[in-house]
């Protein structure tokens, strides 16, 4: 999807604050930080949503979960972090590239209970 922002983003068309980068996964921190440390983990692939996902994703959607600890140790969130991927409409999805949130560097709020 070429318009896709984060698709250029991992194109390098639109620059980002890089934290993690291979062949299949980029991370950048977000640009309107929600916490302490807030990045986000996307698949170089352009899956628009969770709902989109594919059997033949499983694997990069796997690593992008073993990787989530690890970026957020680096970036000083090592004392626990919070993982959200919005969904659609209803669950707030607002960049149409599916992408995991990293969130922590301080106490989240409870969310559920
Ligand atoms: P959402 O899950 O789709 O609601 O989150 C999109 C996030 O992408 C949101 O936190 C934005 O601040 C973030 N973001 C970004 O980091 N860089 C961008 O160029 C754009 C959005 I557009």
């Amino acid at each position: 999807m070429s318009d896709c922002i984060f698709c250029r983003i991992i194109r390098g068309e639109i620059p980002c604050s890089k934290v993690y980068e291979d062949d299949e996964i980029l991370a950048f921190r977000d640009i309107h930080p929600q916490a302490a440390v807030h990045a986000l983990i996307i698949p170089k692939k352009h899956v628009a949503t969770l709902a989109d996902a594919s059997p033949e994703d499983a694997e990069v959607l796997g690593r992008m979960l073993v990787l989530a600890p690890r970026i957020a140790k680096e970036l000083g969130a090592g004392e626990g972090f919070r993982s959200i991927i919005n969904t659609g409409k209803h669950g707030g999805q607002e960049v149409y590239h599916l992408h995991m949130h990293i969130l922590g560097g301080q106490q989240m709020p409870a969310m559920i209970k």
